[in-house]
């Protein structure tokens, strides 16, 4: 039987992969990371390995799950250990990250997660808990204090379920214990993503303690971020061939590609890596890299992602090499492009070549499935935002239309195949009941227009937008996804 990899297996494995060349026994957890995906464990994990073998022992990672086990009984019984895989066409590096101090399960125990983030040497608390985990509305912005979780964090806030509470339960302790505060780097796709997460974490504090909220207003840092690296999600086939090379099972592994990215706005509470050194950008203004990224790849993303999946394409760089699809996410790109501010150092004409070649990349093997999930949480800053900007300009939206038009199908359930699927998003039961027994393309349209928490009103009631928006969806219906990406280009 192929044992799991441990710490006691490290030295036994084919020189092929490289290994944490420092001494793990004397690594500190210096950050607590919610949300221990495969995408934390492909990106920011990796920083903060490198910081380890750059000798600042500091900045071991304990990592924490808000809602299943299934992460801790990948990582705990490996010592921590996973390999990234990183692929690109033929090519491939495989590296063991120890960066990893154990997983816990919040709903487990949620006070020893509360009591671990208060510890005097954790100094970042970074989050990857996806778009509905900060319990947001989409289009506002604002902390849903209806969300049932956000409710019972109110009501014992020692106990919390949700991250902004146990960000403010954990600073609560904090506070009490005379610490400064962590900094908290939010690593999701959200738009203005540290404002957002202050915003909720001091909206919830506020009605626990107001002199608390007070205290993270002026101690507190939650720098706004761009990150970047696309991570498929591990299949059981990943694993297994994985296995065959390392003759151990790794069942916490993540493959990702060659390109890393992050930007982070330089405001820390207290200590932290030495960032710059480890390829990290620190900058006053975040939000010009973040906007191009949201808008030209995740943009780009989703209506890939929807329009392949529609018409049957499994994997991104299958829809990429359809001639019309490739033709509408430049069209897209054209239209999005128009309403960034590139931040210096990035060139655009450049940037969509290298998205290109990356969506491209075969070995990923990334679904579209995948991220078409969680459209609702998506929608407002990849298309609506350049949507909204654009109709603002007098500019047209065809391409950006179409992609919404085809998340709006999605919600169907249906593929052009016939073949029906669950719908993946936490508004699917709201989409599904605004759909029932409404026929007709346009009604279609209006009905899910109305959702004000993904279109704001504005837009909504913007009649240039509806109309394109229905056309691009009558398109849709009458010529199937290839068909109506061609023509959007026209
Ligand atoms: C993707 C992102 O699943 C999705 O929605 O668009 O996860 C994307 O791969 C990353 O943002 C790339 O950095």
């Amino acid at each position: 039987m192929i044992e799991r990899l441990s710490e006691a297996r490290l030295g036994a494995l084919p020189s092929i992969v490289a290994r944490p060349a420092y001494d793990r026994a004397a690594v500190g957890i210096g950050v607590v990371h919610l949300g221990v995906g495969a995408f934390h464990r492909a990106h920011q994990a990796v920083v903060f390995d490198d910081a380890l073998a750059a000798g600042d022992l500091r900045w071991g990672v304990l990592g924490a799950s808000l809602r299943s086990s299934g992460v801790r009984d990948q990582l705990n019984p490996q010592d921590g250990l996973y390999t990234l895989v990183v692929r690109d066409g033929a090519e491939e590096h495989l590296r063991v990250i120890g960066a990893g101090r154990g997983v816990l399960v919040g709903p487990e125990d949620p006070a020893a997660l509360v009591a671990a983030m208060a510890r005097p040497d954790v100094h970042i608390v970074t989050l990857t808990v996806t778009e509905k985990g900060y319990r947001l509305d989409p289009a506002t912005g604002d902390l849903r204090f209806d969300d049932a979780d956000v409710a019972a964090d109110l009501a014992d806030i020692d106990a919390p379920r949700t991250a902004p509470g146990f960000i403010v339960a954990a600073l609560r302790a904090r506070k009490a214990a005379g610490l400064k505060p962590f900094t908290v780097i939010s690593c999701d796709n959200l738009p203005h993503n540290g404002k957002r997460i202050r915003a909720g974490v001091i909206a919830m504090a506020r009605r626990i303690d107001p002199s608390l909220a007070h205290w993270i207003e002026v101690e507190g840092a939650f720098p706004q971020t761009m990150i970047d690296r696309i991570v498929p999600a591990t299949t059981a086939d990943d694993i297994a061939g994985l296995a065959v090379r390392l003759d151990v099972i790794d069942q916490g592994m993540v493959k990702a590609e060659p390109f890393t990215q992050w930007v982070i706005e330089d405001w820390f509470a207290g200590e932290r890596p030495d960032f710059p050194s480890l390829g990290v950008q620190l900058t006053d203004a975040v939000e010009p890299w973040e906007n191009a990224k949201l808008r030209l790849l995740n943009g780009a993303h989703s209506a890939i992602a929807y329009l392949g999946a529609l018409s049957g394409y499994e994997h991104v760089h299958e829809a990429v090499a359809v001639p019309a699809f490739r033709a509408y996410v430049e069209a897209l790109w054209d239209e999005a492009q128009t309403t960034l501010n590139p931040p210096q150092g990035l060139d655009i004409p450049t940037y969509r070549d290298a998205l290109m070649a990356r969506f491209s990349n075969a070995a990923l093997m990334h679904r579209t499935r995948q991220i078409a999930m969680d459209g609702s949480q998506k929608l407002p800053q990849r298309l609506l935002a350049g949507a909204a900007e654009r109709l603002a300009a007098g500019q047209g939206i065809k391409a950006l239309a179409l992609g919404v038009a085809a998340w709006m199908k999605w919600q169907s359930g249906v593929t052009e195949g016939g073949e029906v699927f669950i719908v993946d998003d936490p508004l699917a039961a709201k989409t599904a009941e605004r759909l029932e027994g409404v026929d007709d393309d346009p009604s279609r349209v209006l009905a899910l227009l109305g959702l004000s928490e993904v279109f704001p009103t504005r837009l909504a009631d913007d009649n240039r937008f509806a109309v394109a928006v229905t056309d691009a969806y009558l398109s849709l219906s009458r010529n199937g996804a290839v068909e109506a990406a061609r023509l959007a280009v026209e």
